[in-house]
């Protein structure tokens, strides 16, 4: 052991159990400094995904080290990157319009996470946005006791209202190879989407997702049933084809369309949500329509968390394809952190 502290104050090494510039010691990184008025550290900063005598249910450790950077809010662009450097991290888009769903359903998959409810062979592994998650489940917590308010969740408003921020969320595979997936997601507010649908000179602001290893879209399943179906249908086709000519997400990038407030509508797929995975495919895309209800009015007949995770599992186990339409081989550090910054 040794005394020092890191002065880049939103080092993750906490969490990540590696330093944020991936030193393997942090006393050869140009940013430890060593000295009295600081925190203890352990030098040798251990391998997070060793494999040997951990029971099946046990998360493996997180490397806490004295001190925890990270302030816990939304992560901006520049964290991201960090984030990347030390491992490859999962970076989802969740667009929609507004009250489409898209903060109940990153709520729900925080709750099932840090609930231990996640489906069996997952566990939760951290976060490194714990004060945003928590935020967004204030009030959620407690709807178990009586009936749903109608407003679940707050608007989301953006620290930065023209910069993205992105949540982050560590799960883990309790199957022998115990994977770690570390989850970078998005809460944009509707008006994004809206904004992007009504101008295609708005695109620049989705760029940032020309590096996504997947999107989700989501759409209100009521709407996709009602008398509006059909302007609904309309403005998300717009909305996919500008993202795809405007913002140029590549055709590697796989997409969900999460139908959600599925709960009311019996838990069908509209025939108009099967519209629009296929629009998808037409341009180029994979595409996979999962109907969800992340948190149920009718708890009775559809549980919360329906279909949250297996949209998030749908695009973690995506195969990326390579330019020719081949499978590239396996993934590296190097390549998610090139994706997200060139
Ligand atoms: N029945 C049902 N309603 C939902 C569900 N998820 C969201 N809602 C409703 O949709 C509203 C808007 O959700 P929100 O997540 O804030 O939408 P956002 O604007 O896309 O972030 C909530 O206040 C709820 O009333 C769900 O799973 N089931
Ligand atoms: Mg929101």
């Amino acid at each position: 052991m040794t005394t020092g502290a890191c002065e880049k104050l939103d080092c993750t090494v906490a969490t990540t159990g590696r330093c944020l510039i991936s030193h393997p010691d942090p006393l050869s990184c140009p940013h430890f400094r060593s000295g009295s008025d600081v925190v203890e550290l352990s030098v040798e900063v251990p391998e997070v995904e060793a494999t040997e005598s951990i029971g099946d249910d046990e998360v493996l450790p997180i490397i806490t080290v004295g001190r925890t950077f990270h302030q816990g809010i939304e992560l901006g662009a520049d964290d991201a990157v960090e984030i990347m450097r030390a491992r490859y991290a999962h970076l989802i888009g969740v667009l929609g319009s507004t009250d489409a769903g898209k903060t109940c359903l990153l709520s729900s998959l925080y709750l099932m996470a840090s609930g231990g409810t996640l489906p069996a062979g997952y566990q939760f592994a951290g976060s490194l946005t714990l004060q945003a998650f928590e935020d967004r489940a204030r009030g959620l917590r407690e709807w178990e006791k009586g009936a749903l308010p109608t407003q679940l969740v707050d608007h989301t408003v953006l620290a930065h209202p023209r910069q993205p921020s992105l949540l982050h969320l560590a799960i883990q595979e309790k199957a022998a190879n115990r994977r770690r997936v570390d989850l970078l997601l998005t809460d944009l507010p509707g008006e994004w989407t809206d904004n992007l649908v009504l101008r295609a000179a708005n695109a620049p602001s989705f760029e940032f997702l020309r590096r996504a290893d997947g999107i989700i879209i989501v759409v209100d399943g009521k709407l996709l049933v009602s008398h509006q179906q059909f302007v609904e249908v309309q403005r998300i086709r717009q909305f996919i084809e500008r993202l795809s000519t405007n913002v140029g997400i590549g055709r590697d990038v796989p997409f969900v369309l999460l139908i959600s407030k599925s709960d009311e509508i019996a838990m069908r797929m509209p025939e108009s949500a099967i519209e629009l995975k296929e629009y998808l495919e037409s341009l180029g895309y994979r595409a996979t329509a999962v109907s969800a209800a992340a948190f149920s009015r009718l708890p009775n007949e559809v549980k919360s968390g329906t279909g949250v995770f297996e949209a998030i599992e749908t695009l973690i186990n995506s195969e990326p394809i390579g330019q020719n339409g081949s499978i590239p081989p396996a993934t590296s550090t190097d390549r998610s952190f090139q994706r997200f910054k060139s």
